[in-house]
């Protein structure tokens, strides 16, 4: 069988541009009725009977027996030992990769992530203080989208907002372990680890069982079972985001090897089928030459088929009248990894205002936003970069307002609040701000 990834040509100067270009960018996450039925269901039933209602459903679901939650918690030994086994080099890998994570995230803290105050003219302090959360609870893929890395970028942020206990959970269908993600687990600091997933893990974390510790906030990426339950679970805990197939927009101005391009363009294809691909090009030899490179490389990867599906069926190379109409279609697009493969990036970045991610420069390939840079590769999908960022310390921790008003203070404040409380008919309120004024 020859493969073949032919993502979708097309020029903003073809008649039909817009709604051909709206056509590929829809996705929407399928809402599957028996889904959702079926996750209130464990739900519930995880939030009466606790571990016996996730006892049974890790053996049916994951063919994982167990006679006691304790056979399914991976002691701190247990995740060294992972450790310990790994070769050298990616014993190496993970902890420099840890670091740099680390490094990023304490700098991060240090840009608004800290409990600040001011004072008026008058002596009365105002101010925001910031906490880390008690417990969040990780949620770790397993199976084909097992990433030791997103371990690291989950757990690390975490770690540094001051969370005082990281829970993970990890489904390890049939018990089959990865080790690099316990690995991970080990470098990232995490307090206790599960072998549990799907819905039933999330239950476990946001309601708590008698083994598995309730959590003030859930994080990580899962299937449609887990994003369910996750919603579901809003409002008795927090949540990160809810994921969507990864995206990747390239916008070139054709100086950088068309084959870096192409495999760039891969990267993101290999993730999943439905991931989306864009390259946004003024350049029409340019992008030719990038759907060679895509040619001739393709046969040469592992994960082809999932890379060609993913090109043929939502990818595009989109042929722009200008760098600057490229930047104005990749803010409605709104990707998640956005790479400005262009000699003068600093003098389109400006005009770039909706991405999870932007990569700047030639050298700046989306890879390594995704293991090691240090910024947080949990980024916001499906065009939701309009609102939103990524996965950061901020997520970890929480903000209270510290108000301490002077004698002085009181006196003009309680004015303003006499007469506010009395406009809304709030009389108790009106004479606690009166019976402070001299
Ligand atoms: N690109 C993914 C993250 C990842 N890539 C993990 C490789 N491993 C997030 O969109
Ligand atoms: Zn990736």
């Amino acid at each position: 069988m020859s493969l073949s990834a032919k993502p979708l040509r097309l020029s903003t100067t073809q008649p039909d541009f817009e709604a051909q270009f709206t056509a590929r960018l829809h996705w929407s996450a399928e809402q599957d009725d028996a889904i959702e039925q079926r996750v209130k269901d464990i739900l519930a039933d995880v939030r009466t009977r606790g571990d016996a209602a996730v006892l049974e459903y890790t053996a049916r679901f994951d063919g994982l027996a167990a006679a006691s939650m304790a056979e399914l918690e991976l002691t701190a030994a247990e995740l060294k030992a992972a450790f310990d086994s790994l070769p050298a080099e990616q014993r190496g890998a993970l902890q420099q990769a840890a670091a740099r994570i680390r490094r990023y995230h304490e700098w991060q803290k240090t840009q608004g992530g800290e409990t600040a105050t001011y004072r008026d003219e008058d002596g009365t302090l105002l101010g925001q203080k910031v906490t880390p959360l008690d417990r969040v609870g990780i949620y770790v893929p397993g199976g084909k989208a097992a990433y030791p890395s997103s371990v690291l970028m989950n757990a690390i942020p975490a770690h540094v907002a001051g969370v005082g206990e990281i829970i993970m959970v990890v489904p390890t269908p049939k018990g089959e372990k990865n080790p690099l993600v316990l690995a991970a687990a080990h470098v990232a600091g995490v307090s206790r680890a599960f072998t549990l997933g799907g819905a039933q893990a999330i239950g476990a974390l946001a309601y708590g069982t008698q083994t598995v510790p309730k959590v003030d906030k859930i994080t990580g990426p899962g299937n449609a079972y887990v994003a369910s339950a996750k919603k579901h679970v809003f409002g008795t805990v927090g949540i990160d985001m809810i994921a969507g197939p990864s995206e990747i927009l390239v916008l070139a101005d054709g100086s950088t090897p068309p084959e870096w391009v192409a495999m760039d363009l891969f990267s993101q294809a290999e993730h999943d089928e439905l991931a989306q691909s864009i390259l946004l090009c003024p350049d029409a030899a340019y992008i030719d030459a990038v759907q060679r490179e895509i040619d001739r490389l393709l046969p040469t990867l592992p994960r082809a088929e999932i890379i060609a599906k993913s090109l043929n069926g939502r990818g595009a190379l989109i042929h722009t009248r200008s760098m600057e109409e490229a930047c104005d279609i990749s803010n409605r697009i709104a990707p998640e990894h956005l790479e400005v493969s262009s000699r003068d990036p600093h003098q389109w970045e400006p005009l770039l205002r909706h991405a999870g991610a932007i990569f700047l420069g030639a050298y700046t390939s989306e890879s390594l936003g995704d293991y090691c840079a240090g910024p947080n590769h949990v980024l916001p999908t499906s065009g939701t970069a309009r609102f939103s960022g990524p996965l950061s310390v901020y997520d970890f921790q929480k903000r209270t307002s510290l108000i301490e008003v002077s004698e002085a203070g009181a006196q003009q404040l309680g004015r303003i609040a006499s007469v506010l409380a009395h406009g809304e008919g709030l009389q108790a309120h009106a004479r606690a701000a009166e019976m402070r004024l001299r």
